[in-house]
């Protein structure tokens, strides 16, 4: 009885190690921002398990800020190219976004990016997997004294209401869900230093270099 019980426990044992193993390891490849026209590329982490990013904004006038972000799911696995994104919900006033391969092969996400206007359209449905590249932007009008805050995230976590992307890989049974808000307010606030993640630490200038090479 001992011995049949010992047995079942370390089956048991060895099931939750080999669940915990298969955890997806995500990558990023490009992580940009384009405020009012002025390019920047983020540093980031050579995985990653969630990323959030805030700014804000105090100078009256029209604004755009758009984060655009090529992340990968196991691409040591199963490559890069096997994924695929959605769209959720209805964006709010203001809010644009972009699914597509990033332009190594046929789309146009990172040139609307650089040109300041997504598309709000996903080249990467479900039925036709590739490279996934993510980007949400914000319009937005201040008035004097008003200051705009924005955040955004880039995490497993499903946001539990708004407008989101998601990026699937099927293969590895994991997905990334990209959000971000905007508010919109009188006078200036000091973000909360829990929220203050990657806030500009990583900025590193102009456009990074894109490394990578349209695969066959
Ligand atoms: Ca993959
Ligand atoms: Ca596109
Ligand atoms: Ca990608």
């Amino acid at each position: 009885m001992n011995r049949i019980l010992i047995l079942g426990l370390a089956i048991m044992m060895l099931i939750l190690t080999a669940t915990g193993s298969q955890a997806a390891v995500f990558t990023m490849e490009i992580n940009e921002v384009n405020v009012d026209g002025w390019i920047g590329g983020f540093s980031t982490p050579s995985d990653f398990t969630a990323l959030s990013w805030t700014t804000s904004f105090t100078t009256p006038g029209s604004h755009f800020y758009i984060l655009f972000v090529d992340p990968d799911i196991d691409q040591n696995i199963n490559t890069y190219f096997n994924e695929y994104g959605a769209a959720i919900g209805t964006p709010a006033a203001g809010q644009s976004w972009e699914i597509d391969e990033p332009g190594y092969v046929y789309g146009d996400s990172y040139a609307n990016f650089l040109a300041g206007a997504l598309d709000n359209m996903n080249g990467v449905p479900s039925s036709a997997p590739d490279d996934v590249s993510l980007a949400l932007g914000w319009n937005f009008l201040l008035a004097p004294g008003e200051t705009a805050d924005l955040y955004f995230v880039l995490s497993e976590i499903a946001p539990s209401s708004g407008f989101y992307l998601t990026q699937t890989d099927p293969d590895s049974n994991a997905t990334l869900y990209f959000s971000s808000t905007l508010t919109i307010h009188d006078g200036t606030q000091v973000p909360e230093p829990s929220s203050v993640v990657l806030l500009g630490a990583g900025l590193a200038g102009l456009a990074m270099a894109r490394k990578r090479k349209a695969h066959p």
